[in-house]
């Protein structure tokens, strides 16, 4: 393999809107379409590497500035994409929105520059693995030395959720709504018989706490087998979270984000003594030391998309196997290149692996031509050169064109809600 074929000569962002289920959460509901930005890498050789992120306006503003500067860069030199980060994303040349120091709209943190750099690293070094990969005739999973595990297990990602969008013309689903515990339960029957997932997840922070606990514990009646946790994303004061620690104590596997910040985690942990997990209030690795020496987290949920990427994720699971904290993933909604790339990453990160969440169930459509699936609730991981997944340019073509005809640029909770109600503001912290 030549150096020269491994130079980039090409890169494309294609922005696209997916179809997206109306799930509930903390801030509003889900709208019916999803923005993602999808990212190749052309070599000079003709290989062509995938990556998968988020599409708001903002992040594809970022993602083009930061584009422009890979050509001629060996897909081999991933580490170079921080320079490139520090040289073309600051203050002045991004959206404030997306550095300004305050919790993103889509719950995974504080927005900062460092992060948003891991987020564009991120992305296009997912693209650049998987063209290296193809060049080798390799595995992504090989890149980063290799799988330690064979499939990575998944978890039965359960939403409160309505049976239709409002509005005209919306897309319809045929999960149906979910707004009390059998609708919940019904939910995790059907992840359970369809998928075999084997842990499962509910998103909270919807209802007043004790419709939630109520919910959690008809799920336990139902698969006592099977762990169960519950994410309010923060919305509980710490004193609600510790009475919800102290009525699931046994229930659940572990709480996620039951209260805002690193200190009041703590104080839910020092009451209870219940697991802790966040995407919250550990989002970079200078936010895990306070973590630990206050005791605030037991189980760290990572996100390539904002780690900075697959390496960074196996640096993450290093830490936490040496400080004693479990790991998991994170995820918001995305298609079968992120569900291919998280798989990767798991298969190659050391230690003890939480079943990781994914939103890929409740997204029909996909731009990949075999869709990633889920066998006996994991996914196996494959040993195909690259990501082993292949780009359905038809099928690409036409959510970017779906794109193009439609005003829908940014992830908006909030907004969706009120369409359904005018009055909806999105809850002060902490509501309950
Ligand atoms: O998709 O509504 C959602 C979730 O609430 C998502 O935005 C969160 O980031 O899944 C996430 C979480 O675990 O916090
Ligand atoms: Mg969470």
């Amino acid at each position: 393999m030549s150096e020269r074929s491994l130079r980039i000569a090409a890169v494309r962002i294609t922005p696209i809107l997916i179809e997206d289920a109306p799930l509930l959460n903390l801030q509003g509901v889900h709208q019916p379409w999803a923005t993602r930005a999808i990212i190749e890498v052309e070599t000079d050789g003709g290989v062509v590497g995938v990556g998968e992120t988020y599409g708001d306006t903002e992040h594809l503003q970022a993602l083009e500035l930061f584009g422009r500067e890979l050509p001629g860069l060996s897909v081999a030199s991933s580490n170079l994409l921080w320079r490139v980060a520090e040289r073309v994303l600051e203050p002045g040349t991004v959206a404030s929105s997306l550095t300004d120091g305050k919790p993103s709209s889509w719950v995974t943190g504080v927005a900062s520059l460092r992060k948003l750099h891991a987020i564009c690293v991120s992305a296009f070094e997912v693209a650049f693995l998987d063209a290296l990969g193809r060049s080798l005739g390799v595995p992504v999973h090989e890149l980063l030395g290799g799988k330690v595990r064979d499939r990575v297990d998944y978890a039965a990602y359960l939403f409160y959720k309505w049976e239709r969008h409002p509005g005209e013309n919306t897309p319809v689903d045929d999960w149906g709504a979910a707004l009390d515990p059998p609708g919940v339960v019904a939910q995790a029957h059907r992840f359970i018989d369809r998928y075999g997932f084997k842990s499962i997840k509910l998103k909270g922070g919807v209802f007043e706490p004790a419709r939630e606990i109520a919910a959690v514990r008809a799920l336990k009646d139902a698969f006592p087998d099977l762990p169960v946790r519950l994410d309010p994303n923060g919305i509980w004061s710490p004193e609600t979270a510790v009475e919800v620690a102290r009525e699931l104590s046994g229930v659940v596997e572990y709480l996620e984000d039951p209260t805002s910040g690193q200190d009041n985690m703590a104080g839910v942990r020092r009451e209870t003594g219940i697991d802790l997990a966040t995407n919250m209030c550990v989002t970079t690795t200078d936010e895990i030391r306070s973590a630990v020496e206050l005791d605030a987290v037991q189980v760290i949920l990572c996100d390539h998309h904002f780690w900075g990427g697959l390496r960074a994720t196996q640096q993450l699971a290093g830490i936490c196997e040496a400080l004693g904290l479990g790991l998991s993933m994170h995820s918001n909604t995305h298609l079968g290149i992120s569900l291919a790339a998280m798989t990767h990453a798991a298969a190659a990160a050391p230690g003890d692996l939480y079943a990781c969440d994914t939103h890929r169930p409740w997204q029909p459509e996909d731009v990949i031509e075999q869709p990633v699936e889920f066998v006996d609730g994991a996914v196996i991981v494959s040993d195909e050169p690259g990501l082993g997944v292949e780009l359905d340019r038809a099928r690409l073509a036409l959510l970017h064109k779906r794109w193009m005809t439609s005003d829908v640029r940014r992830r908006d909770d909030v907004g969706a809600m009120r369409t359904a109600d005018p009055m909806w503001v999105k809850p002060a912290f902490p509501r309950w």
